[in-house]
């Protein structure tokens, strides 16, 4: 098995100043998130990851939400340019410590492009059109991983901020969903399994070598996929949750054998 990385940040302790795109803004006790976010990093360690933390950003309030300031593949590293403006000083301390790993390739203006629009299948890679990736970005990316062998397919996304909001790949071509904020259609050539009734926010997950680390709000669709033989791993994460950040968003997960 490859050795896995996964790269985190320290929850800024201007957490409570995030960019906000569809849910309501609500206190966000710093002590309490940070506390989840350390147990978020511990089931990674123990689904075999090593962690290599950033360096703080207490300035930037939405700087734990790694994943939107890259895009890693086997071959190369793409530094995004996040779709909110308070956003785009992320991406420098990212590209440093992925500068060690991949050679790095990057988004610049005028696209705008988050990570967390982007899901990776194999050599397909699903590109949410939200509000924080436009078109520009998403050509971008595609004139970056053609030549690489990849597939991009653009997928809009109207009813919540990024694509992986409500849709992870968790096994070999499986995709859970919330239907109720994306078409399944989107997925061609992949199955999907929708989330429990009540429980959209299970469809931001972390698929880890094998297991599957899922929100610990959502019992049903915990049970659900356990019963399709998936290894399942509940994590809390309402505090972030409150900042409308899942558990894909606070790492990058890849390979550190290429
Ligand atoms: C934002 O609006 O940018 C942050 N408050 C949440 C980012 C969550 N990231 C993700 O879904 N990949």
């Amino acid at each position: 098995m490859p050795r896995l990385l996964a790269i985190t940040r320290a929850v800024s302790p201007g957490i409570a100043r995030c960019e906000l795109a569809f849910a309501p803004r609500r206190p966000i006790d710093h002590q309490r998130a940070t506390v989840q976010h350390a147990s978020y990093e511990t089931a990674l360690r123990d689904a075999g990851c090593a962690i290599e933390r950033l360096p703080d950003a207490d300035e930037h309030a939405d700087g734990v939400f790694v994943e939107d300031t890259a895009v890693v593949l086997e071959e190369i590293a793409v530094i995004t340019r996040p779709g909110a403006v308070s956003r785009q000083g992320e991406t420098a301390t990212t590209a440093l410590a992925l500068a060690r790993y991949r050679p790095l390739a990057t988004i610049s203006a005028p696209g705008i492009l988050d990570g967390g629009d982007v899901l990776v299948s194999g050599k397909t890679l699903f590109v949410g059109r939200s509000g924080r990736t436009n078109a520009e970005g998403f050509a971008q990316l595609r004139s970056i991983v053609t030549p690489l062998g990849y597939r991009t397919v653009a997928v809009e996304v109207r009813h919540c901020l990024h694509l992986k909001t409500a849709a992870t790949l968790i096994d070999e071509n499986l995709i859970l969903l919330d239907e109720q904020r994306i078409d399944r259609r989107a997925f061609d050539d992949h199955h999907t399994t929708a989330v429990a009734p009540g429980e959209g926010e299970a469809a931001n997950a972390v698929r880890v070598n094998g297991r599957v680390l899922l929100n610990a709000a959502a019992a049903q669709t915990g049970e659900r996929l356990a019963a399709r033989g998936i290894e399942v791993v509940m994590v809390e994460n309402d505090e972030l949750a409150r900042a409308e950040g899942g558990l894909s968003c606070c790492s990058l997960i890849f390979s550190m054998a290429v």
